[in-house]
């Protein structure tokens, strides 16, 4: 997809590994505005994320990370502010401010106090220390925590998506991490009815099908047939 403003503009390029929840929120966001990119593969399992070319780019060695010719950044958060100033057109932050609030607030909840606990770092200095089910009941305990705060948050605003009939900033952090707690870990949902309801109104929108795991490139299992 190529919108006609950005047509004779070099492609933007997208660090990204399939199954990061903070590289699929990116790339929801590119759908969302119709962004053409370049999809650039980092292997985490391989450790492409450690290498001096990769750590030039990102020094905390971590995807997504976005380069706009000489402007490259890394945090998706920051990422989506960048796009979204820099592409108004669908924009990721209602004008209403209580709504704009909220919106920030959810997207910080999942990304700062459910998406951390659960990276690939973290993941391995835990499995060094505890069995597997250990493991996996400390990152399900700060996903469930994390819910349950964003089911009270947007219980009052929450439509079709969660601040209502529109798409913005929070579904692009609740999307992903919700595809991570029910594929990666299998949590289950029925504490979480809201959530649930978001995810299946997610599941029908391209820009966020197209982001999903399955859908890139460097899925292992991807093919084009
Ligand atoms: N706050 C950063 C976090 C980025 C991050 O944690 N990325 C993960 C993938 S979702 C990663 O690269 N992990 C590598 C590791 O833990 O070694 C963002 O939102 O972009």
């Amino acid at each position: 997809m190529e919108s006609s403003n950005e047509q004779h503009q070099p492609k933007l390029k997208l660090y990204s590994y399939w199954i990061s929840s903070c590289s699929y929120r990116v790339r929801i966001a590119l759908n969302l505005k119709g962004i053409n990119y370049e999809y650039k593969a980092v292997d985490l399992m391989k450790g492409e994320h450690r290498t001096p070319e990769f750590l030039k780019l990102n020094p905390i060695g971590f995807v997504p990370v976005l380069e706009d010719e000489d402007i490259v950044i890394s945090d998706s958060f920051a990422i989506l502010l960048y796009l979204d100033e820099k592409y108004p057109h669908h924009p990721l932050l209602p004008s209403d401010l209580k709504k704009k609030a909220i919106n920030l607030q959810a997207a910080n909840i999942v990304s700062s106090s459910i998406q951390p606990l659960q990276n690939i770092a973290i993941l391995k200095q835990l499995e060094d220390r505890v069995t597997p089910e250990d493991r996996d009941s400390w990152v399900k305990h700060f996903i469930e925590n994390g819910f349950a705060a964003l089911e009270e948050l947007l219980k009052g605003y929450a439509g079709k998506y969660a601040t209502g009939d529109e798409v913005f900033l929070a579904d692009l952090f609740i999307a992903p991490q919700l595809y991570n707690a029910i594929i990666r870990f299998k949590l289950d949902m029925s504490g979480f009815p809201l959530l649930s309801r978001l995810n299946e109104a997610y599941s029908e929108l391209p820009a966020f099908q197209n982001a999903m795991p399955e859908n890139q490139p460097d899925n292992p299992s991807f093919s084009t047939c």
